[in-house]
């Protein structure tokens, strides 16, 4: 009996796929660069009739029904294009590879075109949700050759997460658009992180409450509109204990590392010119984290106002909590607004034609950012398809300007008694610039068309039309 599906790359996230493929009544057929693995693999697995392992790609090419269908769970980088040179030359046309890693969307955009100017397809997936995802339901993100995807899509929603019985997967675009879109998912995560994690810093050493009452809070946010995975294992996180019976958060050292796609997004954001603030300040963040020593030097060489020093009065400052709260969720929104900016910017540069509800609808479940949130947005974009920013439809508008006044407070405080909130002091700055009508951006051209003869715009002519001055001779000028 050939298998159904083909996977090389048996770490973690690749065996989880198998077995839950397996689950799903698939039968398929693995390989691993290093060989004895798929052995051990098999073993432990023992699921006879439905595993096949393969001591070599060969082996596997030969193992599976036409057309192929091969899914590459391997490092990142050069190993996906080893295996695909390894592929080609063994596939017929018609036959499906399919990278499932976090691969670099310019990667995805360029072996796409590589692989059907072979008569191949090839999709480049999304796949969130960590180890667990993957072994009960992940949320999937194909993008590619889209003959492909009627031929993938029932094994893909069958072990995709649920909500509502409806599967975390669906076709994003062309070529690069599911690991783009993957991509963002990520950078939103980094700034829900990034959030939450100012939260806690603030309950702890503004508010001063220990570690158990936090995670309680974190437990009853996680019943309202703030309900969401992230807050969910913070509050569970908090609760842990290390042997001697102290938390052990406080035993983890205070420096973030990451593996890329935030930063990636940050770049993009910056190359497409979309103002994803909150995404690039979380991912500075943990650059700023991880420079430990500096900043334990630093904290004993610049001296000002120190939140050790924050007396005992703002325990009685009960309402601040529920500022907290308010101040995450206008956070929030404006996260989540400039990824989905983001997100329809890539479309148009790209042609990808990405369906902003779809994509809503897919980040529900299985998804690290899976949240009630995202059921509203799909809501509100079912509503209006063609929205021009998440924020300025009917119910963000409303909860934002409710929420608006909450979040300057915590802010206010947070500078005031110097922890550091960045996010939340972003989101702030952003809306604050978004609601401007005027912006001191006049002067900035100005100074462009002193310096540099840039030209600008006046407010007395159409737009369009480009003005210069030589500032310093009709300065000259006017003294005369
Ligand atoms: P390995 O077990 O032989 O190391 C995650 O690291 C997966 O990617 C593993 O299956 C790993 O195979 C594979 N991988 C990492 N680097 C690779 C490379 N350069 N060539 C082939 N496979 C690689």
């Amino acid at each position: 009996m050939k298998a159904d599906i083909g996977l090389i790359g048996l770490a973690v996230m690749g065996q989880n796929l198998v077995l839950n493929m397996i689950d799903h009544g698939y039968t398929v057929a693995v390989y691993n660069r290093t060989v004895s693995k798929v052995d051990a693999f098999v073993e432990e697995a023992n699921r006879n009739d439905a595993l096949i392992g393969c001591h070599s790609i060969e082996e596997l090419v030969e193992a599976l029904q036409k057309p192929r269908k091969i899914i590459l769970m391997v490092k990142a980088g050069s190993p996906v294009d080893d295996f695909i040179n390894q592929l080609v030359p063994l596939l017929e046309k018609g036959d499906i590879i399919i990278d499932g890693g976090n691969s670099h969307y310019l990667d995805t955009i360029r072996r796409t075109k590589f692989l059907e100017e072979q008569g191949i397809l090839f999709v480049g997936t999304g796949i969130s949700g960590g180890e667990e995802g993957a072994r009960h339901g992940p949320a999937i993100m194909p993008g590619g050759s889209k003959d492909a995807w009627p031929l993938i899509k029932p094994i893909f929603q069958d072990i995709a997460a649920k909500v509502d019985g409806v599967p975390c997967c669906e076709w994003m675009g062309p070529d690069g658009a599911g690991h783009y879109v993957k991509m963002v998912h990520n950078g939103i995560e980094y700034a829900d992180m990034q959030l939450i994690s100012e939260a806690y810093h603030l309950l702890r050493y503004y508010m001063k409450l220990d570690v158990d009452q936090i995670s309680d809070i974190f437990a009853e946010w996680n019943q309202g509109k703030l309900k969401s995975y992230l807050i969910e294992i913070t509050s569970d996180i908090l609760k842990v204990k290390d042997e001697d019976g102290l938390p052990l958060i406080d035993k983890v050292l205070d420096a973030a590392g990451q593996k890329g796609t935030g930063k990636w997004t940050a770049i993009s954001s910056l190359e497409l010119g979309v103002p994803t603030t909150l995404i690039t300040t979380a991912v500075y963040q943990r650059f700023l984290s991880a420079l430990k020593d500096t900043r334990v030097e630093a904290a004993s060489k610049i001296k000002d106002v120190d939140h050790e020093e924050i007396t005992e009065s703002s325990k009685i400052d009960e309402d601040f909590i529920n500022h907290l709260q308010e101040a995450l969720y206008a956070s929030k929104i404006v996260a989540y607004s400039q990824g989905f900016q983001l997100l329809s910017q890539a479309s148009k540069e790209y042609n990808w034609d990405l369906n902003l509800g779809t994509i809503a609808l897919i980040w529900r479940g299985g998804c690290i950012i899976r949240s009630a949130f995202l059921n509203k947005i799909k809501e509100v974009h079912d509503q209006n398809p063609h929205f021009e920013h998440l924020i300025l439809e009917t119910f963000f508008l409303k909860k934002v300007e409710m929420a608006l006044p909450s979040l300057r407070k915590v802010v206010m405080k947070a500078l005031s008694t110097g922890i550091p909130v960045p996010a939340f002091a972003a989101a702030l700055t952003w809306l604050d610039s978004f609601r401007s009508k005027y912006l001191p951006a006049n002067l900035i051209q100005a100074q462009r068309d002193y310096f540099g003869a840039h030209g600008f715009e006046r407010i007395d002519y159409p737009r369009g039309t480009s003005f210069h001055v030589n500032w310093q001779e009709k300065l000259k000028t006017m003294k005369k």
